[in-house]
């Protein structure tokens, strides 16, 4: 089974491709390298949604997206959507980091709390023309921000978020222990079951 992944993220194919090859063998995750759609919902399901869509209508494939971020307490759940540009545009990871960071400065234990959240839409369209099947699968990661980053594995936030149950961040867990517990392979675990009947049909 083939089905195309809708994310101009190269790290999230990487760890799709590890988690998807672990779970599913003879799924091929082909890039997706149509019109980039506009990201302009208010949740990560409708995000995820719009990028699925619209994988799936250009290619008439199956088509996954992952829209997923940060959510911090204290912060009423920001940066949350707006994750990948908290900074604002072109201050890329190291920006949002050091922007969340400062935001945090006056924030001790026990009020750092945050969680990664991953939304993944599955969009399957209709081979007669009809309505696509869709499916969206959650997983959340609970933990807490670090006062200072730490670890050069894995990408984003993951240098100062300290998954619950660790004492290191994400960024110094190997990239196995990351993708076995985090938000994706939690939303992962959600979506496997609908995947295996979709390629068992
Ligand atoms: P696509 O929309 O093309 O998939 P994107 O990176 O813009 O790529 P999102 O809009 O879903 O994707 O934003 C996700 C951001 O949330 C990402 O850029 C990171 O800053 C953060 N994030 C998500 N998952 C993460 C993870 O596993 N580790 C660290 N940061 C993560």
């Amino acid at each position: 089974m083939e089905v195309v992944l809708a994310t101009h993220n190269a790290h999230k194919v990487e760890e799709f491709q590890h988690i998807l090859g672990e779970h599913v063998p003879g799924v091929t995750v082909l890039p997706y390298d149509g019109p980039e759609p506009v990201e302009d919902g208010t949740s990560f399901d409708d995000n995820a949604f719009i990028k699925a869509r619209a994988a799936a209508s250009h290619t008439g494939r199956i088509a996954l997206a992952d829209d997923s971020g940060i959510a911090v307490d204290v912060m009423g759940g920001a940066p949350g959507i707006f994750s990948a540009r908290w900074a604002g545009p072109g201050r890329g990871a190291e920006g949002n980091l050091e922007l969340l960071l400062a935001q945090l400065s006056d924030i001790r234990d026990p009020h750092r709390t945050a969680h990664f959240h991953c939304t993944i839409a599955l969009v399957v369209p209709d081979a007669a023309g009809g309505a696509p099947y869709e499916f969206a699968a959650v997983g959340t990661w609970p933990g807490r921000i670090a006062t200072e980053r730490a670890g050069v594995n894995g990408f984003g936030y993951d240098p100062i978020f300290v998954p619950d149950g660790f004492d290191v961040s994400a960024a110094e867990l190997a990239p196995e222990v990351k993708n076995r517990n985090s938000h994706r392979a939690r939303a992962f675990a959600a979506l496997l079951p609908e995947l295996e009947r979709i390629a068992a049909a």
